[in-house]
């Protein structure tokens, strides 16, 4: 659609008024909010409905109650009305539910307008989406399994500090040694055409930390990541002064708000927020622009498969540096989503589907909460010109 007809029929977009939003229980949820899985529709008075992923039955309801009645097309504005309807700011857990309305509201605006949602931001800065592999399906030794990885067109195999024996401690001397040794198998197992990366998974304490992270060093990891806890962010100021490895953090966050100092002091190179947990699209795309500043890398951690298709239109208009967490093969076969993202050979690639691309079947799975009625609990301030402000 040439750019003139495209913001003609912007222009022309009647109001979308949202009036009911559903809720599906995905079997491939896991047990943690963190994971879910769920489906939510949002469906408006112009037959337009808008599918995202994510949150809780209960944290769905808190939120779909303020936006029920309301222009989807508004997705900013909604999403402040969201985040801030309860005067409280949402925490991760209504964050996640945040964010799977948000996709879903980005979705019907690119359906209303009959293009695929990267065109509403700011179109491709690239034809595919890199991808590294976490867990890749074992193919005999070590050595064996990360050369596959790399062998089905992954850019790099990711490992994480190892796991002690089965009912061992966790002694973290031992750790660090045998860490060690298998990122040197898997270092000559990848090269010289793939990459490899190392997840601390949080498990190491300062120490511990800094002494593996120079060990590696000869070996050349695209990144280290959660190197430490992620509750105190600060500690990475002393973290970066020791650690020569390009640093990874994000995955346990939330919203920008989480990530900014990390970012703006320059802590880490690479982002792991991820959608819906940052709190979907529009908040994602914002921790794009704080990134792209201080240029720091987008690397999103695996999610569901309606979020990410999701992550694959932000990522495409994104302009630093991407690298896309795919759990396993990266391949998911989803009954209830006849088409979500395309994903061969070991990369995301974009299609011309409008919206999000995807395409989903309710009958195969069971409603758990639908939401008809819109409330709001508490004042909702406007200044003069009509914007939110906080009660
Ligand atoms: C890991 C996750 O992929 C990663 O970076 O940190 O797989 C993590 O173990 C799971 O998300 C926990 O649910
Ligand atoms: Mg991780």
């Amino acid at each position: 659609m040439r750019r003139r007809d495209f913001l003609l029929a912007l222009l022309a977009l009647p109001k979308l008024r949202i009036r009911r939003v559903r809720m599906y229980a995905s079997p491939i949820t896991r047990p943690m909010i963190n994971q879910s899985f769920h489906v939510v529709t949002v469906e408006t008075d112009e037959g337009i409905t808008g599918i995202g992923e994510g949150g809780s039955p209960d944290l769905i309801r808190l939120a779909a109650r303020l936006i029920i009645g309301e222009d989807a097309r508004q997705t900013d504005a909604l999403w402040q009305l969201m985040y801030r309807g309860l005067f409280y700011p949402a925490g991760r857990e209504q964050l996640h539910a945040i964010g799977a309305l948000d996709v879903a509201l980005w979705d019907i605006k690119a359906k209303a307008l009959n293009v695929p949602l990267y065109e509403l931001l700011g179109g491709k800065s690239r034809e595919w989406i890199e991808c590294y592999s976490t867990a890749f399906p074992r193919k005999g030794s070590l050595k064996e399994t990360a050369r596959a990885c790399i062998e089905a067109g992954f850019r790099a195999y990711r490992t994480s500090v190892a796991d002690p024996g089965r009912g061992e401690a966790f002694d973290a001397r031992a750790i660090v040694r045998k860490t060690v040794e298998q990122c040197r198998e898997i270092r000559e197992a990848v090269a010289p055409d793939g990459e490899w990366a190392i997840d601390y998974h949080t498990r190491l304490d300062y120490a511990d930390a800094v002494r593996l992270s120079a060990l590696l060093e000869p070996l050349e990891p695209v990144f280290a990541e959660d190197l430490v806890r992620s509750e105190n962010k600060a500690f990475y100021r002393q973290l970066r002064q020791a650690v020569r490895l390009p640093i990874a953090v994000g995955e346990q966050f939330g919203d920008r708000w989480e990530l900014n100092e990390l970012v703006e002091q320059r802590l880490i190179d690479w982002s792991r927020v991820s959608i819906p947990n940052c709190g979907g699209i529009t908040e994602f795309m914002k921790i794009c622009a704080l990134c792209e500043t201080h240029y720091v890398g987008m690397a999103p951690h695996f999610t569901g498969p309606v979020s990410e298709a999701a992550l694959v239109h932000c990522l495409l208009s994104y302009s630093g540096s991407v690298l896309m967490e795919m759990l396993g093969d990266g391949r998911r076969e989803v009954p209830y989503l006849p088409r979500h993202y395309d994903f061969r050979n070991g990369r995301m690639w974009p299609n011309d589907r409008p919206g999000l691309g995807v395409t989903f079947d309710s009958s195969r799975v069971k409603m758990i909460a639908e939401i008809t009625e819109g409330e709001k609990p508490l004042p909702v301030f406007r200044r003069r010109d009509g914007s939110l402000t906080n009660w």
